[in-house]
């Protein structure tokens, strides 16, 4: 399939010239190409933020919701609606700090969609504060001393949680994200996408130089069925590993488990409803 098929034609893209959010763009939109999801059959989910505006700038059906509430629109949707791939698609403050609630508990649902987050290290769109992946003494106009805290680590939080599928790539390598990313699509399960995005405007600590240095690809001998060796390598913090990192197969997703499908396949969103009398007895008899 042509990736032309998801572009918007002549739109005016709102993010700064240079930033990384532009290759991971492309890298999806060939990813879903070349897994032949037509446009009418996907639908990306975002919350707010720079990340967040990715599917202003795709020709498909979208949902962009609350700061942080990007996770909750997927896993229903989906469960609606089993037969559309379903991406949650934002940044780090999005993802992991307001939204970090969702985070934990979509892993632990294990729904079937692609939790793909653009991490630069900080809050771009709100011009630059510290986000919960900002480097330990990162400064910015709020944390004027440095940041404080320790960083969240989201990949080694993930496998903790039972994720069935964690990858991290880099936004500077559009090849081998496209591949990880079509992994990460074609896996059945949640699936996290972690990938380093350099803020080029409000972060100069963590820029395309700085993740060159410090990112190495896993060797083809890593086996990410190994989920302690996978922990292992998620929590090192002087070097930062790309691929995949771990994967479970077979893990029940969260469509399976809730059991609506079991005796009728049929989309939930395709079936007929002839409860309304139903439930205005029950409402009726509450109130
Ligand atoms: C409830 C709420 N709190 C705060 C904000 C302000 N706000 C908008 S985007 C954002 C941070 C976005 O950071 P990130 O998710 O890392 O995306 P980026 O812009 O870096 O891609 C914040 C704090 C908001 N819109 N709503
Ligand atoms: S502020 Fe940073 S993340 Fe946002 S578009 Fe500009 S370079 Fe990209
Ligand atoms: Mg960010």
């Amino acid at each position: 399939m042509n990736p032309k098929v998801y572009d918007m034609g002549d739109i005016d893209i709102a993010w700064c010239p240079g930033c990384g959010n532009f290759s991971i763009l492309k890298s999806l939109k060939l990813a879903l190409a070349e897994l032949e999801i037509a446009p009418e059959k996907l639908v990306v989910v975002s919350g707010i933020g720079q990340a967040a505006k990715i599917p202003h700038y795709f020709r498909t059906h979208f949902f962009n919701g609350l700061h942080g509430r990007a996770l909750p629109p997927a896993t229903a949707i989906k469960l609606v609606n089993p037969e559309l791939t379903v991406i949650a698609e934002s940044g780090d403050g999005d993802m992991y700090g307001e939204g970090g609630n969702h985070f934990l508990h979509a892993i632990r649902r294990n729904p079937n969609i692609t939790n793909i987050v653009h991490n630069n290290m900080v809050y771009g769109l709100t011009k630059g504060q510290a986000s919960p992946t900002s480097q330990l003494g990162f400064r910015t106009p709020v944390q004027v001393k440095g940041v404080l805290l320790e960083p969240f680590n989201p990949l080694s939080l993930a496998i903790s949680l039972g994720a069935s599928f964690v990858a991290r790539a880099f936004a500077g390598d559009m090849e081998p994200t496209k591949e990880i990313l079509k992994m990460a699509i074609a896996h059945k399960g949640y699936a996290l996408v972690d990938i380093l995005q350099p803020c080029v405007s409000f972060n100069k600590l963590n820029t395309f130089q700085w993740f060159r240095d410090k990112a190495y690809y896993l060797a083809d001998s890593h086996d990410p069925k190994d989920r302690d060796k996978a922990v292992h390598i998620a929590m090192q913090q002087d070097r930062l590993s790309l691929g995949v990192i771990y994967t479970e197969v077979g893990k029940r997703t969260f469509e399976e488990k809730i059991g609506i499908y079991e005796q009728d396949p049929t989309p939930l969103s395709l079936r007929k409803t002839d409860r309304k009398d139903d439930l205005k007895a029950l409402i009726q008899a509450k109130s």
